[in-house]
């Protein structure tokens, strides 16, 4: 049994379409709040976070509303460390994936200050990887793990550096099939653990996983998990604005939450850029909480073999 904390940050300023804003009424209206009570857990929903108002912030180059993103990076930032500092795991409802600059920030501020290191899984179409100066879109949405790893020029998003940068060999990515060209150099220059999509279709999503829960077990890790709608493939999950071909199955989706919840190690989560204008009826918006409940314990049958994680739940 998990104290799980839900807050709204239906921000798109980071996208380049509408929508976004509507991510947390959706996942509400699918059910979140009584799907992961229903798993045994103490569920609260905090309601919607407010992006913190930035003055004056004059941004060379073409990122669009750099202000507006880092307002909400900033409230996000404060959300999850004290969210984390009162022991609750929160789950941060999405809104555009720049949100993850804020959630990842707090979370890499509270590992910071307990002592110990956070592990990152990105799960999403993209690296999001790009940094003021290589985005070619402008939009921030495709930039936060650039900035939680420490690159240089994301100073208007705190008004200054990023003091716990997260290690980039802490970050493992899965889902990966659009990369921009800048932003593909810029991940093998940092080490960051990339396993696009034909690594997924020659081994599999288990053997990619496991090494990666192993190892932060082994630290005693935090282990945040961003999940990006666009992760999945478009059949299964219209509604995201920038869908790719070829993405994750319903299976492989469910058995990587499987996967993070028998090992117990997940302390805080994203679910980001869902569009609910671009649904079909809901139907996505009702995935990511059937997602979120695989993570959380639904399972069919009782395991009958021991878990292979020493903290598992
Ligand atoms: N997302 N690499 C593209 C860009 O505009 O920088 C796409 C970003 C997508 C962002 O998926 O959260
Ligand atoms: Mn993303
Ligand atoms: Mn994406
Ligand atoms: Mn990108």
């Amino acid at each position: 049994m998990r104290q799980v904390t839900l807050y709204g940050a239906g921000m798109e300023c980071g996208a380049s379409q509408r929508g976004p804003v509507m991510g947390p009424a959706a996942l509400r209206t699918a059910g979140i709040v009584e799907t992961l009570s229903g798993l045994g857990h103490m569920v609260e929903d905090r309601g919607d976070l407010r992006p913190e108002p930035v003055a004056g912030l004059t941004v060379p180059g073409r990122a669009r509303n750099a202000g507006a993103v880092a307002g909400w990076v900033r409230a996000l930032k404060a959300g999850a460390e004290t969210a984390l500092a009162a022991g609750e795991l929160p789950i941060f409802l999405g809104g555009d994936h720049a949100l993850s600059a804020g959630t990842v920030a707090g979370a890499s501020a509270h590992a910071a200050a307990a002592g110990r290191s956070l592990f990152v899984l990105w799960l999403d179409a993209h690296t999001d990887f790009n940094t003021f100066a290589t985005t070619e879109s402008g939009n921030l949405h495709g930039t936060p793990a650039a900035f939680f790893c420490g690159l240089p020029g994301f100073e208007p998003f705190l008004g200054g550096p990023l003091e716990t940068p997260v290690a980039p060999e802490r970050v493992t990515m899965l889902g990966i099939r659009s990369v921009d060209r800048a932003e593909h150099d810029l991940v093998l220059a940092h080490g960051l653990r990339v396993h696009d999509m034909r690594e997924i279709d020659e081994r599999g999503v288990a053997a990619l996983l496991a090494p990666f829960l192993d190892e932060a077990a082994a630290a005693g890790a935090m282990l945040h998990v961003s999940l990006d709608v666009d992760f999945l493939e478009p059949e299964i999950a219209p509604a995201v604005g920038t869908t790719v071909p070829g993405g994750a199955t319903f299976r492989e989706a469910h058995l990587i939450m499987e996967m993070l919840h028998e090992s117990g190690l997940v302390t805080s989560m994203d679910i980001a850029e869902l569009n609910p204008f671009l649904d079909e009826a809901g139907r996505t918006a009702r995935l990511m909480v059937d997602l979120a409940a695989s993570l959380f314990g639904r399972r069919v049958m009782d395991r009958q073999t021991r878990s292979r994680w020493s903290r598992a739940a």
